[in-house]
């Protein structure tokens, strides 16, 4: 089917108007190899991939009917990254939390207005299923035209695997893999390509937005020779601030400003992606991790060269020629002060941990996010009353959920107390960075807030995605002014599909009395359900007689039994496995306590010759679905 694109003007009272832009988007199959390597399937809309840029103004109207036109099973969902869903909670797209999973042959629209502006994306928010190419960009422009640049140009970067998601899920979630491993990717992209040539011109200002759409890596971005003024970073408008360099997480947005100096003799520059080593647990020879693209300067002599690529081999002394922007310190233009002493305090301890499954997942204390048996929205308004839906119980002893009250300031305190950097991402919100910490390498001693002499800045930087450093904090707070069910995860989606993430739900009987004035969660998001036989009412077991009740709910798998310490499951299936291979040297190290965070050089060479010897299957002792998928049992 053709890309069918309308745009349905509508006059407001005043003379600014507002359209409604409608897309219909089939998701299916198609073959790509963008990174020229390797060609593997690709998840395309109307078999097109790379997927559109869309592109809409402040206020506007986007409706997407979106059709599963997937042939192997599997389900699908749309999520757009940063927008705030005002009154259209329903819209927001993460299944199980909002809405069921679209299954194939069906079609859900999603219909909402954008009263904001700026970089944005859309992504499938079911499982880590973006990852097969389902994300694409969605930029918001200003309803009066910004003056300060020429050109808006917008580009991405990600991390690029040749397996399909749900086959890198089974190698990932699973006892062989006992250090809980990242999958690591084969490729780094650039526009969704590599070795791209980007065209400007002299004396034009250009406003370029830089999109992380990866799964796992942060990269560094810049251009050799030209320094950027950020302007925006996640919808937030800042007060501008040069430098030379970006350390861009996944699902992060920048818009610099970029203008070539009149006095510049050069006529071709890299524009250089790197994707961040210390989140690898193993460097594959073969994976480039410094990647070369170019920016070409229309009229400059013909015959120049273009300047060699990079090689990853420097990537140490690459890195000491650029200096990062620190996002702490922006300021947001609107310069909101900083919310008062919070009305809620939440405290997420994250630490990784082996289950009794053998697999390791992401905990927040204690718990891993295991998705309810109902969307949580629709626990929320088939309650039988306001004072129940407000009763954080039935939504689970499994999935985190805290209930916030109308308007109170919420404040999130996040003690990362695992030696890697994650991306948090908020859903439904920007909220303020009010601290940070640096983070330490010494993993007995991870930084954990204690609220004392907390010097917040007077007016914090905002965003709705922010990384906090290994075995750091980071404290945030928001206002809880958008009635909804949010979630509050991991960007790094592998580390979402182990579970880490929470659930709030933001002034229920508001949601309630919101939704029934927008008349409803429209039909389509009930035929869904029904069609993958997924409850709608009740509490998280689907419970509807007595909502305290929450036998038959989905859990995590027990801790391991008692006396089984975690790192000494490890090292125990390491050393049998290295055993069997008869490595005698590293076997000796299996018998002590390690894990990738206490001696990650041993861990990451185990590691590799795992994989070597991998794609072991245990179908009792794991709890995957069909697309490799953690599924939940019960028993
Ligand atoms: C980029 O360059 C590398 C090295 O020359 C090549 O292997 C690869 O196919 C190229 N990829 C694309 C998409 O041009
Ligand atoms: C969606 O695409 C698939 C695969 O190309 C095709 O079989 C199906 O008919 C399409 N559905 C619609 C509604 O166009
Ligand atoms: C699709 O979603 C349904 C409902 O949650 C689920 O039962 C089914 O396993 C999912 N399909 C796949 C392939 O994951
Ligand atoms: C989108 O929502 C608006 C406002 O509720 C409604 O008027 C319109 O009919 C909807 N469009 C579609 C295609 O559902
Ligand atoms: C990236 O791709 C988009 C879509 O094709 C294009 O509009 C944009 O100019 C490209 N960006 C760069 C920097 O080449
Ligand atoms: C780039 O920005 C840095 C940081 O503001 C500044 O020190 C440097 O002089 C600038 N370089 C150029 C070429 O403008
Ligand atoms: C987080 O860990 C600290 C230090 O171990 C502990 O004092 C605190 O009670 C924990 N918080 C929660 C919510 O578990
Ligand atoms: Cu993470």
């Amino acid at each position: 089917m053709k890309l069918l694109y309308s745009v349905i003007w509508t006059s407001l009272v005043s003379v600014v108007s507002a359209a409604t832009h409608t897309l219909n988007f089939n998701a299916s199959y198609v073959l790509r190899n963008p990174d020229g390597v390797h060609e593997r399937r690709v998840i395309a809309l109307n078999d097109d991939w790379p997927l559109p840029i869309i592109r809409i103004k402040e206020d506007d109207r986007l409706v997407i009917h979106l059709t599963n036109g997937l042939d192997d099973g599997r389900n699908t969902s749309l999520h757009f990254h940063g927008i705030f869903q005002e009154n259209s909670n329903w819209m927001d797209g993460p299944e199980m939390v909002t809405q069921c999973p679209i299954p194939p042959g069906e079609t859900m629209t999603y219909n909402f207005t954008v009263s904001q502006t700026g970089t944005y994306w859309y992504h499938s928010h079911s499982g880590s299923q973006y990852s097969d190419g389902l994300r694409g960009l969605l930029i918001v422009e200003p309803k009066e035209r910004d003056t300060r640049y020429d050109e808006d140009v917008s580009v991405s970067v990600c991390d690029w695997y040749h397996q399909e998601s749900p086959e890198i899920m089974r190698t990932f979630l699973s006892r062989y893999n006992p250090t809980g491993a990242e999958p690591i990717p084969q490729n780094a992209l650039f526009n969704d390509t590599r070795n791209a040539t980007w065209t400007i011109q002299r004396g034009k200002t250009y406003r370029l937005r830089i999109v992380n759409t990866g799964m796992f890596v942060s990269q560094y971005v810049y251009i050799e020779g030209l320094n950027m003024t950020v302007i925006e970073i996640d919808g937030v408008d800042v007060e501008p601030v040069e430098t030379d360099s970006l350390l861009i997480s996944v699902a992060q947005r920048y818009s610099v400003l970029i203008r070539v100096p009149d006095d510049m003799k050069v006529d071709v520059l890299r524009f250089v992606n790197i994707i961040n080593q210390d989140m690898l647990d193993f460097h594959p020879a073969d994976l480039e991790i410094v990647s070369t693209n170019w920016v070409e300067i229309e009229g400059g002599n013909p015959d120049t060269k273009l300047p060699k690529a990079l090689s990853s081999k420097h990537y140490d002394d690459i890195l000491k020629t650029i200096n990062p922007l620190d996002d702490f310190g922006l300021v947001p233009v609107s310069r909101t002060p900083l919310f008062n002493q919070p009305d809620y305090q939440i405290v997420l301890n994250f630490t990784m941990d082996v289950l009794g499954n053998g697999v390791t997942y992401a905990m927040f204390n204690e718990l891993s996010y295991t998705p309810p048996k109902v969307p949580t929205l629709m626990s929320v308004l088939s309650a039988e009353d306001d004072e129940l839906a407000s009763n954080s119980q039935i939504y689970g002893s499994n999935t985190n959920t805290f209930v916030l009250q109308k308007d109170e300031i919420v404040e999130i305190v996040l003690n990362n107390m695992d030696p890697g950097d994650h991306p948090f991402h908020l859903h439904g919100h920007v909220f303020q960075t009010c601290a940070r910490s640096e983070g330490t390498d010494d993993e007995e001693n991870p930084q954990m807030y204690d609220g004392v002499d907390a010097k917040f800045p007077e007016i914090p930087m905002q965003r709705d995605t922010v990384v906090v450093n290994a075995n750091g904090y980071l404290v945030i707070r928001f206002k809880a002014d958008n009635p909804g069910v949010w979630f509050f995860h991991c960007h790094v989606d592998w580390h979402l599909e182990q579970g880490l993430a929470i659930t709030l739900v933001e002034a229920p009987s508001e949601i309630r009395s919101m939704t029934k004035k927008m008349g409803g969660i429209p039909q389509d998001h009930w035929k869904a359900c029904h069609k993958g036989g997924v409850p709608t009412k009740g509490n998280a077991a689907g419970i509807t007689s007595n909502w305290l009740d929450l036998a038959g709910e989905n859990t995590q798998f027990q801790p391991l039994p008692e006396g089984f310490t975690s790192s000494g499951y490890v090292a125990l299936i390491l050393s049998t496995f290295l055993g069997l291979f008869g490595i005698l040297t590293i076997y000796k190290y299996g018998m002590e306590d390690i894990r990738k965070d206490q001696n990650p050089q041993l861990a990451n060479k185990l590691y590799a010759i795992l994989e070597k010897y991998g794609g072991v299957e245990d179908e009792a002792l794991t709890s995957l679905n069909s697309r490799g998928e953690r599924v939940v049992r019960t028993d």
